[in-house]
C-alpha cells in the first residue's frame, strides 16, 4: 500500500516536471516574454545554446561535446529514441564537413530551423509551431 502511493506520488510529481521542462525552453527563448520566438531571439538562443555545448571553447562542437550536453540534459534517451545520433545531428549542418559545428554553421543550420518551423510564415514562432516543426523535422531526419 505505502509503496503504491509512493509510485503514484512519484509519476504524479514527475509529469509536470517533464511538460514544464519543454515550456521552459520556450520561455527562455522568448526574451520579451510575447508568446512567440521571433528570428532574432531564436538566434540569440542558439548562440547561447552553441556556447553551452562548445565545452572546451575552442569555438567548434564537436559530436562528443553535443552527446555530453544532451546527457547532461537529461534528453539522451530521447534522442536514442529519435534514432539520430549528434554526429547525424552535425552532418546535417555541417557545410563544410569537418565534422564540427563551427559558430557560423550553427547559427545557419538553426536559421534554417526557424524558418521550417515558422508554419505562417510571419518570422515568429509560437510554441504549437515549434513544437510541431520540430517533430517534423525530428521525423524527416529520421531517414
Ligand atoms: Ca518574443
Ligand atoms: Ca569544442
Ligand atoms: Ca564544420
Amino acid at each position: 500500500m505505502k509503496l503504491k502511493r509512493l509510485t503514484m506520488a512519484l509519476a504524479i510529481s514527475l509529469v509536470p516536471a517533464l511538460a514544464m521542462a519543454a515550456d521552459d525552453k520556450f520561455k527562455s527563448m522568448d526574451t520579451d516574454g510575447d508568446g512567440a520566438v521571433s528570428s532574432a531571439e531564436h538566434a540569440a538562443g542558439a548562440q547561447k545554446m552553441f556556447t553551452k555545448m562548445d565545452a572546451n571553447h575552442d569555438g567548434a562542437v564537436t559530436a562528443a561535446e553535443m552527446d555530453a550536453a544532451w546527457a547532461a540534459k537529461g534528453k539522451g534517451d530521447k534522442a536514442a529514441k529519435m534514432k539520430m545520433s549528434s554526429a547525424d545531428k552535425i552532418k546535417e549542418i555541417d557545410t563544410d564537413g569537418d565534422g564540427k559545428l563551427s559558430a557560423a554553421e550553427h547559427a545557419a543550420g538553426s536559421q534554417k530551423m526557424f524558418a521550417a518551423m515558422d508554419a505562417n510564415g510571419d518570422g515568429k514562432v509560437t510554441e504549437a509551431e515549434m513544437q510541431a516543426g520540430h517533430d517534423k523535422a525530428m521525423k524527416s531526419a529520421g531517414h
